[in-house]
Parts: structure tokens; sequence; C-alpha cells
């Protein structure tokens, strides 16, 4: 390693603690847009290496301590954590912070829960620094060469980081780099959260579009490279159906494809089910998502299915196979299918969005946030393009089902989704995403649900109360529906 206190002074412009797949590829593309870096890793074994390995030749400055990390940097200090989430981040912000001087920065560039984030924020704030919570996407190739960046906290922090952070970032075709500011406290980390949710249902989709030509119209993997290359050039343009071709490509020594190989049992970092548990707390349907972290669980309950699938009946003629339906058509209908339930899914996520900006308070550009996504991150796709100009047309869209492109789209892709869906569940083929996102639909298009039944039932066993069609919102009425009730009467609030 190299001597740190450098004669002239601390020259370092921005340093990097934790160096793990990210942090690497992070600091490399910083050191290439011509900033200097100082890393530290808690394993200085690991520092070593990298200066030895792809950091040679740069102008990197490792060091073994954080005192020297600290004492190599510019004013204000720039900080930033690629460590494991949780507490290894409140550990490291424990060791740095007695070193730090009023102003200095750190920035939480790992994938941090935005309750941590904005607690941080407080925290570092009430003594004098400053917190960036950031999400980051785009795995080891994103940080290396462009991510996207959705930076949130403490907003004072923006000037001094926000031409590093841009340089980084991945950019749109016009050259406007995917990294703005997103927010107060936690909005960074939220927004990347939700970004999180919605990777876990394009990923969904796109495995039951898999599902569907593999075992039930029996495609082989050279048929679904060609589909697969032909919707990546359509509506369907994303770097998701992208990577999803090269694998139906890819094969191994013996010459089988290698998705054969894998074993059908799905992990999970737990960024899906955080966004799913945070739609539940503020009261908003994400179902898409849901599905898909479920269809992960279901997936990891290997030995189960293993023994299920020997004794439980399909109750269908042929299991498993698609009949009665042209593989062309069939083919055409799961596109139709999976587009309809991608919008479905996007829609969920920006009123996610919608309803948290409102609940802590965040002022949230949704079409920038649809332009942040838009290069280096896992869900980049064209049709994000789609989502900024419905919100250029109406900033207060409540739901992007709502705008005129999209019900256009949907309108279009219905048929297909409803003979996928029906063509599924007549051969047994579960669908959770097409069928959950379908189902959200018809009912939110439904001017009446049998929602009054509930309401009904509520008030029949717990004087519940409900309101009347009749009458103005905000009136509860109780019905005695037995004859032999008290008058008494449960509080209307709703949780
Ligand atoms: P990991 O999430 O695997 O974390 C490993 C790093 O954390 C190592 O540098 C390790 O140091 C350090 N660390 C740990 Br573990 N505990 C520590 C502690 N108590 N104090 C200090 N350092 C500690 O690395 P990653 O995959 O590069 O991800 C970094 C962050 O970026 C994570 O929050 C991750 O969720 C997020 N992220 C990852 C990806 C991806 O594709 N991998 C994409 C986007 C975001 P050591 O070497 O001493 O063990």
């Amino acid at each position: 390693m190299e001597p740190v206190n450098p004669p002239n002074g601390p020259s370092a412009d921005i340093g990097l603690i934790g160096l793990a797949v990210m942090g690497q590829n992070l600091v490399l593309n910083m050191n290439d847009h011509g900033y200097q870096v100082v890393v530290y890793n808690r394993t200085s074994a690991r520092t070593t290496e990298f200066l030895n390995g792809p950091a040679r030749d740069t102008n990197v400055i490792g060091v073994e301590t954080i005192d020297q990390l600290v004492a190599a940097l510019k004013p204000p200090r720039r900080i930033m954590l690629m460590v494991k989430a949780g507490r290894p981040v409140d550990e490291t912000i424990r060791l740095l912070t007695p070193l730090l001087d009023e102003g200095d920065i750190i920035i939480d560039g790992g994938n941090s829960y935005f309750e941590d984030t904005i607690r941080r924020t407080e925290e570092l704030v009430r003594k004098g620094l400053r917190f960036i919570g950031s999400g980051i996407s785009g795995g080891e190739e994103g940080a290396r060469y462009g991510p996207s960046i959705m930076p949130g906290g403490e907003v004072s922090a923006w000037p001094h980081v926000k031409n590093i952070l841009r340089s980084i970032a991945a950019k749109v075709a016009d050259g406007t780099p995917c990294c703005d500011w997103v927010g107060s406290d936690g909005a960074g980390h939220y927004t990347k959260m939700v970004h999180n949710g919605i990777e876990y249902g394009d990923m969904q989709v796109i495995a039951e579009a898999y599902h569907l030509m593999r075992v039930g119209a029996g495609l082989s993997y050279k048929e679904m490279e060609s589909v697969f290359s032909e919707w990546g050039n359509g509506l369907l343009d994303s770097y998701l159906i992208e990577i999803t071709t090269d694998i139906f490509a890819h094969t191994s020594a013996d010459g089988t494809p290698t998705l054969e190989k894998i074993l059908d049992a799905a992990g999970q970092k737990g960024t899906g089910k955080w966004t799913v548990i945070s739609s539940l707390q503020l009261g908003y349907p994400m179902t898409l998502v849901a599905e898909a972290v479920y269809a992960r669980v279901v997936s990891a309950l290997h030995d189960q299915r293993a023994e299920a699938s020997g004794v439980l009946a399909s109750g269908v003629a042929r299991s498993g196979t698609i009949s009665g339906l042209n593989k062309g058509d069939f083919i055409q209908a799961v596109h139709d299918a999976l587009y309809a339930s991608k919008i479905v899914s996007y829609a969920q996520g920006f009123m996610l969005l919608q309803a948290a900006a409102e609940e802590y308070q965040w002022d949230l550009d949704y079409g920038r946030i649809a332009q942040l996504w838009r290069e280096g991150c896992i869900i980049r796709a064209a049709f994000l393009d789609d989502i900024t100009a419905a919100f250029a047309r109406r900033p207060d869209l409540p739901s992007l089902l709502l705008d005129e492109f999209f019900v256009e789209a949907i309108r279009n892709a219905l048929p297909g989704w409803r003979t996928t869906v029906v063509a599924a569940v007549e051969s047994g083929i579960p669908v959770p995403a097409y069928s959950s996102a379908l189902a959200f639909y018809d009912a939110y298009r439904s001017g009446r649900l049998p929602a009054n039944l509930i309401q009904a039932q509520r008030d029949y066993f717990g004087a519940h109360t409900y309101e009347r069609i009749d009458r103005p919102r905000g009136e509860f009425f109780h019905t005695d529906w037995t004859g032999t009730g008290g008058p008494a009467t449960s509080g209307s609030y709703s949780a």
C-alpha cells in the first residue's frame, strides 16, 4: 500500500469503503472519470489484491485504516460506503463519525432499507455531518461502466457529489445521466427498493412466458431464443429480455441447454419482500410483485413440490400441455400477456411511489424516476420512455393505467392476455403474475365490486358500520342484522 499523508496535503477526491464486487467496480469507474479515489476494506488482504490486480496502473490509493482514509481526503470529505446492508453500515458509520469534520459527507451506496436511511440521515445531520442514501443499480457491469444512481438524503450534500455521481452514471441516448437527486432522507433508497420490486415482477413475467412456451407449447430452446430475440426488438425491448435470449442460447459442454441443468429453486435477498411490506403498510396494491416474491418462495419448497407432483391431481386432460391453439397465435398471446402484465406492474409501482411520497413527504418527479431507470439498471427498457411521456402529459396522473397510451396498449393486448391466462388455467400451468395482474386490472376497471358484502359481514359480526351509496361519504350506518344486537358500534377507522 502507498504512503498516506502526501506532502502537499490530502489529495483524494472521494473515499470508498467496501471492496467487494460493487465497490471495486465503482472505484475503477470513478478513476476512469479522472477522480482520485482512496479505498479501504475491513479485510485488508482484499485491498492489496485490488491494488495489485484490477486497480494496478490507476490513481487509486489503498489504505489499511479508516483514519488513513479520512486523512487522505480533500474537504469536505466525501466517503462512499459499499458494504453489506444492515449492521455493517451502522458499524462503519460509528467508526467514521468521530474522525470527520462538520459538513463532511457519507454516501451509503448499498441496498439499505429506506427506514434505516431516514434514521441515519437524521442522526448524522444532528452531528453536523451530511448523509446520502443512494440506490445504485446495474450489478457488476453497471458499477464498472455506468449504473443507474438514485441519491436521496441531506440535500445540501448534493452539489458536492453531483459531478462525481453523474459522471460515473449510465447515460440515456441524449447524454442525460441516469442519476439525479430523488428527494429527502430515504427517498433514494425507497426508489431503489421499488426498482428492485419491479425487477422481481419483470423476471417473473418472463419466467411465465418461458414456462408456457417450453412446457405448454413444447418450443425448443432454439425457437425460444428466436422468439425472444424478436420480442427484444419490439415493445418488450429491455435488458432482461436481452439476457434471457442469451440464456436460451447457452449450452453446456455436453450440448444440452445450460438452463435445463439449473435447479428450479429461486433465491432472493429481500428487496422484493420489502416492497410488498411497504405496499401493505401504505395500503396500496403491489399484487404482481407480491406474486413474484411468493413464486420464488413456492419454487424454494422444492422437496415438498417433488412429493406433491406425485400425488396431487391436475384435473385437466393433458396436464401441462396447451392445446387447441396455433403455435404462432399462442406465442403472440403470451407476448401480449407479458406486456400487459408488465404495464400493470409498473402502474402499481408508480402508485406505490406516489403513496410513499405522500406518507414521507418526498417531492418525487415520476417521469424523471422512469428516466433514471432508462439505462444502467436491471429493469432498463425502451418502455420507460412511455412512462415518462405519460407523466409529462399529466404530472398528477393517479395511475399509468389511466394514461391514454396505456389505455390503448392494454386494449390491444387484452384478447391475448385473457387467452393466455385461460389456456394456462386449462392446462394446469401456474401463471400467478399474469393472472393476478388481470384480476387487478378487472377490479380496477370495475365501477362496482362485491365489497358491499364485505362491509355487511363486518357490520354483522362486529358492528363495524358501513357507508351507503345514497348518502355522502363519511356518514356511517349500522344495521341490527339479527334483531338482537345493541346500539353500540365499533370505531369506523380504517387501518
Ligand atoms: P456485499 O454485499 O457482499 O458486502 C461485502 C462487503 O461488505 C465487503 O467489502 C465486506 O468486507 C464488507 N463488510 C461486511 Br460483509 N461487514 C462489514 C463490517 N461489519 N464492516 C465493514 N465492512 C463490512 O458486497 P456487494 O455485492 O459489492 O454489495 C455492496 C452493497 O451494494 C450491498 O448493500 C448490496 O446489497 C448492494 N448492491 C449489490 C449489487 C450486486 O449486484 N452485487 C447491486 C446493487 C447493489 P470484508 O471484505 O472485510 O468481508
